[in-house]
């Protein structure tokens, strides 16, 4: 068993960062930017964080973060503006355009992958220390002043770390959550929505210069650029659904029939590359601290992909625990590290507000048992209202605009 405790060989306090997905990497490089050294413990290869491809679309504070923190060259270089949604129905489509009716911001489409990879590289490149596939297998102490990082690393040794804080940023599966007591001294809210998609990556350009939402009696789909030659979709699927279930030929089949493109024009298909079911399922962690350990990113809250803003928030949580960090660690101000959760709750309640509020935009009763029930019929009368008051009402679209794109 291999003891250590994370000076990192400068005596300087340390924080041990858990997971090197969006959260932990800006966090990682916005302390090595203060001089603040830290080290970063990801269980995945790093061929495998690099091409995981999740999200896609960067809030307009997102971008800023990045610029401001000299992260963001490849997305300013490759990146592409995106700032309208289209809604397809049975009563017609309608577009709106987020940045005419909002504060003018617009998102920023650049795959997750590829930011990982940036923020890995410029991570390196400070001299940052990230241990790939090496598994975090338990986190303890955290109410002491030396919390420790117990991990299992690439050749199965094991071995713990010290650190001054821990950073938990891994994931809404991690280890870090375990290590938060439970109710009444942390709350965990969790809703399952009882909604599953099948999220599919396709080899083929976007089919239209807008994100594209679809109602359907078959159910949701969805279209999302990604880059030149990649697309999202998404298919609502009945929970449980099993993804080798569509073939490329039914999905290709499903998106047309939802997308409705006899009266709207065909899709740009191609090979689908990856397909899997996403569970929509929303919970919150409260308080995000416990002693010395912060929860940040997903482990600090799952949020259904309904409305992109999981990474977003990774990102703007990271900016807000790094800057508190910074005192903590230099003149042992903890003040701002006691607000940190403070800080960050109304903002991710605020994002899952929205989400929620597109789910319920998004999805009706979907065919099977019960779907010719009063309810059912009822549920999808209110969705045909909900989008007739989104085309119609200009207060209602100016809640999308300043939502959508907001964070
Ligand atoms: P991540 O990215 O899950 O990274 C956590 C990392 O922790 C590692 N890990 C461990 N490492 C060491 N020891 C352990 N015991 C560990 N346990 C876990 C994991 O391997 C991983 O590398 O969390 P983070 O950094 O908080 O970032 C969150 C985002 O990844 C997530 O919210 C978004 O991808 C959500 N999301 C979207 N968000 C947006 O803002 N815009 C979008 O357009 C968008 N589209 C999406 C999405 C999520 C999707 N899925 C797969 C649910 C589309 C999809 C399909």
């Amino acid at each position: 068993m291999i003891e250590r405790t994370a000076d990192l060989s400068t005596g300087r306090p340390a924080v041990l960062v858990i997971g090197a997905g969006p959260a932990g990497l800006v966090l990682g490089n916005l302390l090595l930017a203060q001089g603040i050294r830290c080290l970063i413990l990801e269980r995945q290869s790093r061929h495998h964080v690099e091409n995981r491809a999740r999200a896609g679309f960067l809030a307009a504070n997102t971008v800023r973060i990045l610029s401001e923190n000299g992260l963001a060259a490849g997305l300013h270089a490759h990146g592409r503006e995106h700032d309208t949604c289209m809604f397809r129905g049975e009563a017609g489509q309608f577009e709106l355009n987020y940045r005419k009716l909002g504060r003018g911001e617009v998102h920023t489409v650049y795959p997750q992958q590829n930011l990982v990879t940036d923020l890995i590289a410029e991570f390196r490149s400070r001299g940052g220390d990230i241990r790939f596939s090496t598994t975090v297998t338990e986190v303890s102490g955290v109410v002491s002043a030396a919390p420790v990082v117990r991990f299992r690393g690439p050749d199965g040794e094991v071995g713990a770390w010290t650190g001054a804080f821990l950073a938990g940023c891994d994931g809404r599966n991690g280890v870090s959550r375990h290590a938060m007591p439970g109710h009444p001294a942390v709350r965990r809210y969790r809703r399952d929505h009882g909604i599953s998609w099948l999220a599919i990556l396709a080899e083929a350009p976007q089919s239209m210069g807008a994100v594209a939402y679809a109602t359907h009696p078959n159910g949701f789909a969805g279209h999302m650029a990604r880059s030149a030659m990649v697309t999202r979709y998404y298919l609502q699927c009945p929970p449980g659904d099993d993804p080798d279930t569509w073939t490329d030929q039914r999905i290709w089949d499903e998106l047309n029939i939802r997308m409705r493109t006899d009266e709207y024009g065909p899709l740009r298909q191609g090979p689908i590359l990856e397909r899997r079911v996403v569970d929509l399922n929303s919970d919150v962690v409260e308080p995000l601290q416990h002693g010395r350990l912060f929860l940040v990113g997903d482990a600090a809250g799952e949020i259904s992909p309904s409305a992109a803003k999981g990474a977003n928030l990774a990102v703007l949580e990271a900016e807000i625990l790094a800057h508190a960090l910074v005192p903590a660690l230099r003149d042992g101000e903890e003040g701002p590290l006691s607000r940190y959760s403070a800080r960050c709750l109304p903002r991710i309640w605020r994002a899952q507000e929205f989400s929620h509020w597109m789910i319920n935009l998004l999805h009706g009763p979907l065919p099977g048992p019960g779907a010719d029930s009063d309810r059912a019929d009822f549920d999808r009368a209110l969705q045909r209202a909900r989008l007739a008051s989104l085309r119609d009402s200009r207060a209602h679209q100016d809640y999308f605009a300043e939502n959508y794109v907001g964070i």
